[in-house]
């Protein structure tokens, strides 16, 4: 079943949790029997498989036995997933049979690898599900009432039995399922930010995973549930490291690690792909020129493909940085981004690889505002990309701020694909030290209306192709897992790594659904603890724009990207300051990007650029991202706007606090030690607030020359 942002509401999921869900009662074991709850480090993520209370009772009699057909190594990891997830929801194993049928089995196939799913005659139910998608149906076979789990791959099969599973863990009915899925995206991909040394660039959470000094001969096991946790939620690559791409990671020792890694993957359904350095022709080539239209530079790109898939077959593609942030690139040889990108693109062709093509570019000659640059590069070059090349761009035209308006390349670029690209590292968003819960930011990113046909042309619909047709669609997030236990430093961290794979499957999904539903995987089926923790997640993000940039206020920030730092005026590019972008004076406030000021909103469809061009109609959220204000603004709510930024402030370090009093009401609820690290991580976050509040209202006071009133 699949359930828009509506429709979750309108089933009345949002507010039911605290007494059932799907019709039945949910309450953890832990919560009836009071037992003490045994430690947990988070490793396991959401695929814990705790027991689901009551509904186990009623699971027994649907899931008695399981039958998965086939044995190659995908369906060995199906058989292996089940059995061990059902043993433990329902507290005691379920025979695995190889042939024949009884009463509660549930089967898993393919077409291809089981004659009892050719047999029932479902081609054309399954033709409408595509390559990744399934079907799980409540169905009778041979008169036995049975659960049957079809897909057309192996993969699509892997991917319905995680489905089927999170139902379980999630207390749904499965006793009449008639579910067909298929991803609205075709590149669902990580994008990890990982150096050869072991280290991360935004990383939050211990070293890099991928252990370069033992492979390709010793495979860590974290490889493998790496793999498996990206399965479980449809994620079908990963961009193993980081787009300011060392030139060694296409060097031939190294590829033959990537190819180690790449087959632990396989099964999984994760394919891999590289970020490539552009001057990797010359540094590792040998070449004295990385100039994509020199012939030998294209037979160095080919050869490098070559081998790279002589490796791996399925190798995914490369994805590029280029002049960017002191990254080389075409441009460094007088040439455009479509030249860069295309001569990668004929390397690939031959083997099915696509380039992903970053546009996080803004060179300062393009123009003296950051926000406009990607645009004004990119559009010029619409229709000028090979076939296999997909444009990779930021959910917003600065850097993954709090909030920023869409980029105005979604909807913009109509004759080459565009893929969006969001962060669930949190590197502007508290990090690992910030319980902030990223669904809802995607959400309102997701549900802009772009205009680009008319009203309901939405980011969302865009990405999956049904504004501009495309060849290529997909989202991909910067998520840095590292050798943390738990994965991702701070224990709700992996809710953003959750968010995004089943937003990638789904981009109309609710953020308060996946809040949900990760919630009682991955701590609690306690429908009142859900009720609440899922009430944390999803006004978390807005608390932390309050206490750091709310208004349309952005990059406040200095070269860790973590403290307040407004006054940041020295930096070796202007774009890198903050007083570049808040341009507080004893007038006012905020970057006039109007049509009297600098013409950004031009860069949006009507009547959005109207919208955001017009003071009294644009939204409050993006007043200092278009226009500059005096101080005594006068704002919708009748205060002025030094009052009401003030206002701000006091109310982000008041709902922090207030997130940390809620979660610990939750002591008991959940077990000691993620309890606790959760809790000494909102201790800091509650003084990092009060830090941002005191220290930016300190600082625009000396422009505004007003009193900072008391908090209300
Ligand atoms: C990988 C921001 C980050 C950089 C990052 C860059 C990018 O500028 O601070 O660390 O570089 O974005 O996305 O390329």
């Amino acid at each position: 079943m699949k359930l828009s942002r509506r429709e979750f509401v309108a089933a009345g999921l949002a507010g039911a949790a605290g007494l059932c869900v799907g019709g039945y009662p949910t309450r953890s074991n832990a919560a009836e029997s009071k037992a003490p709850l045994p430690d947990e480090d988070g490793y396991r993520l959401w695929l814990r498989y705790a027991p689901p209370g009551d509904a186990a009772k009623i699971y027994r009699k649907v899931v008695q036995q399981i039958r998965v057909d086939g044995d190659s190594a995908t369906m060995v990891i199906i058989r292996d997933e089940l059995r061990s997830a059902i043993a433990a929801l329902l507290g005691n194993a379920v025979p695995r049979i190889e042939n024949g049928l009884a009463d509660g089995t549930v089967i898993v196939g393919t077409p291809g690898n089981s004659a009892l799913i050719r047999d029932l005659k479902w081609a054309a139910d399954l033709g409408a599900v595509g390559d990744e998608g399934f079907i799980i149906r409540s169905t009778r076979v041979g008169n036995k009432p049975v659960t049957v789990i079809a897909a057309n791959t192996e993969i699509g099969a892997l991917y319905g039995s995680f489905h089927f599973l999170r139902l379980m863990q999630t207390g749904r009915p499965i006793g009449k399922l008639d579910i067909a899925e298929r991803p609205a995206l075709q590149l669902r991909l990580m994008n990890h930010w990982d150096n050869p040394d072991g280290t991360i660039e935004r990383g939050y959470a211990g070293r890099s995973l991928w252990q370069w000094n033992e492979l390709p001969g010793k495979l860590s096991p974290r490889y493998a549930d790496y793999a498996r946790a990206c399965a479980s939620l449809g994620i079908n690559g990963a961009v193993i490291n980081n787009v300011n791409a060392d030139p060694r990671m296409l060097a031939p020792e190294t590829l033959r690690k990537v190819a180690a890694l790449a087959d632990v993957w396989r099964p999984y359904g994760v394919r891999m792909y590289l970020c490539a350095n552009f001057a990797a022709p010359v540094t590792l080539g040998g070449l004295a020129t990385a100039d994509p239209l020199d012939q030998k530079v294209a037979g160095w790109w080919k050869a490098k493909a070559d081998e790279i898939y002589g490796l791996v077959p399925d190798f995914g593609g490369f994805l590029v940085k280029a002049n960017s942030e002191g990254q080389p690139g075409p441009k460094t040889y007088g040439r455009t981004h479509a030249d860069g990108a295309n001569v990668l693109a004929d390397a690939l062709a031959p083997h099915k690889g696509n380039v992903i093509w970053r546009a996080f570019v803004y060179d300062d000659d393009i123009d003296p505002d950051r926000a406009k640059r990607a645009y004004i590069e990119f559009m010029r070059l619409d229709g000028k990309f090979r076939p296999n090349v997909v444009i990779q761009v930021k959910n917003g035209p600065i850097d993954f701020q709090p909030r920023e308006p869409f980029h105005p390349l979604f909807g913009g670029m109509k004759q080459t694909p565009v893929i969006a690209e969001i962060q669930a590292t949190q590197e502007y968003l508290g990090q690992a030290k910030h319980l902030v819960y990223l669904g809802t930011m995607w959400q309102e990113f997701f549900d802009s209306d772009t205009f680009a046909k008319g009203p309901g042309s939405t980011v969302a619909k865009v990405l999956v192709g049904r504004i501009h047709p495309s060849r290529i669609t997909g989202m991909v997030s910067v998520t840095n897992p590292g050798t943390d236990a738990n994965w991702c430093g701070h224990h709700f961290s992996q809710a953003n790594w959750y968010a995004f794979g089943r937003l990638a499957w789904n981009p109309e999904l609710p953020a308060e659904k996946i809040a949900d539903e990760w919630t009682r995987m991955t701590f609690t089926n306690d429908g009142k603890t859900v009720a609440v923790i899922r009430d944390m997640m999803m006004g978390s993000r807005e608390t932390f724009v309050n206490y750091t940039m709310p208004l349309g206020l952005h990059h406040m920030i200095g070269g860790d990207h973590y403290a307040p730092q407004p006054w940041n005026d020295r930096a070796p590019r202007a774009d890198w300051t903050a007083v570049y972008y808040h341009q507080a004076s004893t007038d006012g406030i905020g970057f006039d990007r109007t049509k009297r000021g600098d013409g950004a909103v031009a860069q949006y469809f009507p009547p959005v650029c109207d919208l955001f061009d017009d003071i009294s109609r644009c939204p409050e959220k993006f007043l200092l991202w278009f226009h500059r204000c005096a101080w005594d603004y006068r704002m919708k709510s009748g205060k002025i706007l030094w009052d009401e930024l003030c206002a701000k402030y006091h109310e982000g370090a008041k709902q922090a606090a207030a997130l940390q009093t809620t979660w610990q009401s939750l002591a008991g609820k959940i077990d000691p030690r993620r309890h606790k690290e959760v809790a000494d991580r909102l201790a800091i976050q509650v003084a990092d607030s009060a830090k941002w509040r005191d220290q930016i209202l300190q600082y625009f006071a000396g422009f505004s020359k007003r009193p900072i009133p008391p908090s209300s």
